[in-house]
């Protein structure tokens, strides 16, 4: 790699293609330039929830699942853009839109995937309603299809406050895991259900859960946070839930549990502790490590073949911030963030969202870090290991961004045949009025 540059170059306030200093050769994806998404009415609260991408080998052929869970006063609506032209668009000029009931908070979580049959399938997740909404689409050129299956459905309160989609036990099709943190004087619970993509998928409504499991005291908030990917590094994905609440002494370190995929997972129960393969624990008061899906990302950074897992820490240092890296060259047992193999640390609350782009066909991988409050996105290219300040591994002088659209409150970035696509959430944006938010994709071109 280059000299490492690490940090987002805006060129003006509509948003020029980024920088990455010369590391990741990446061609320019100029078509995107300026591709954004606004809430039109106060509290829509566009890109203060991550996006889902709907995977298609280019930009065009994929939708980007844009939500807005305060909408219409807290029904909360999503909405599919596809990712294939400029400009600037209006959240509910879309293609297909989704809406929730009085005070559902549709959008409060969203996650797509790809089953073995090349359909896309989305989860929604509507706490306020208790309730995951399900979408099968098929993106192509020009095109967007759309079918609404059974939602899942729970007494869980705010169920649905956190969704993952991937195949968990092996067998090719997708399942659907969701959190409700505040169930149970705020306990937390992880809900699994197998099987809930594909055609032939049994509807979830009014069907238990396969697996459900508990934080162990009051104040966990167990299912805050989730992920997917294999970190265990036996071929098959697992399943990380978090409780920002975790913490014996009731300090509130947080902590992030594995649980290990394959035929058997629906056989776990009782003490999470008990069932996990390996145990992410905070060592400051307040860390909260594990607090919202936005703050974890996985994936090939080094490009060792195995998922490393970057976690945001946007209140370690005071509230500073850092970010912190456990990558898969070991096996993942207990952890804590002091032992991580790199730290990095900063300001402004770093790593309040965090994304990874793996490493791919000679490319380096990408680590992306935002301190909203600073107005800062960071792109780290390859960050290594160590322990370091975030300017020590960008080096470039930092632009400012406007600190009140809280830009990079969520990140997402995504690799297409043509180059990668930074999606940066922008809530503070208030276009559309106080709290309407905006979504910007931006193209990264290799310098
Ligand atoms: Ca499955
Ligand atoms: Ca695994
Ligand atoms: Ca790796």
């Amino acid at each position: 790699m280059g000299c490492p540059q690490a940090v987002v170059r805006f060129g003006g306030a509509e948003g020029a293609p980024v920088d990455t200093g010369g590391a990741a050769p990446l061609p320019a994806l100029a078509d995107l330039d300026g591709w954004s998404v606004a809430g039109e009415q106060p509290g829509d609260g566009v890109g203060a929830v991550g996006p889902a991408v709907i995977a298609a080998p280019s930009p065009t052929g994929a939708a980007v699942v844009v939500a807005a869970p305060g909408a219409e006063s807290g029904a909360g609506l999503v909405a599919l853009h596809p990712l294939d032209a400029d400009g600037a668009r209006a959240l509910r000029d879309a293609p297909a839109l989704l809406r929730g009931g009085p005070g559902a908070g549709l959008g409060a979580a969203v996650a797509a995937a790809t089953d073995a049959e090349g359909l896309g399938l989305v989860a929604v997740g509507a706490p306020g309603a208790r309730a995951v909404h399900l979408l099968l689409v098929e993106a192509g050129a020009g095109a967007l299809r759309v079918d609404e299956r059974p939602p899942a459905q729970s007494q869980r309160r705010s169920f649905g406050a956190a969704v993952a989609l991937a195949d968990l036990d092996g067998d090719g099709l997708l399942d659907l895991a969701v959190g409700a943190p505040e169930d149970d004087a705020g306990t937390g619970t992880v809900a699994l259900w197998l099987g809930a993509g594909g055609a032939g998928a049994k509807p979830l409504t009014d069907q238990p859960p396969d697996l459900e499991l508990s934080g162990e005291a009051e104040g966990d908030g167990l299912g805050s946070a989730l992920a997917v990917a294999d970190l265990s590094g036996d071929g098959l994905n697992d399943l990380l839930v978090c409780a920002p609440g975790y913490d014996a002494e009731e300090e509130a370190v947080g902590a992030c549990a594995l649980l290990g995929g394959g035929a058997r997972i629906d056989d776990l129960q009782g003490d999470l502790t008990d069932q996990a393969i390996a145990f992410t624990f905070g060592t400051a008061r307040g860390l909260r490590l594990g607090a919202a899906s936005a703050r974890l990302g996985v994936g090939d950074l080094d490009g060792d073949g195995r998922v490393d897992l970057a976690l945001g820490l946007p209140d370690a240092d005071d509230g500073d911030g850092a970010l912190v890296v456990f990558y898969g060259d070991r096996p993942p047992g207990v952890r804590s963030d002091a032992t991580a193999d790199l730290i990095v640390r900063g300001g402004g609350g770093l790593g309040q969202a965090v994304a990874l782009l793996p490493a791919l066909g000679g490319r380096d991988g990408l680590l992306a870090a935002a301190a909203p409050s600073r107005g800062e996105v960071w792109l780290l290219p390859a960050p290594g290991r160590g322990v370091h300040r975030v300017e020590a591994l960008g080096g470039a002088p930092r632009s400012t961004l406007p600190v009140d659209d809280r830009r990079g409150s969520t990140l997402q970035l995504r690799a297409f045949a043509e180059g990668a696509v930074l999606l940066l959430g922008a809530p503070g944006v208030a276009d559309g009025g106080a709290g309407a938010g905006a979504l910007e994709a931006v193209a990264l071109t290799g310098g």
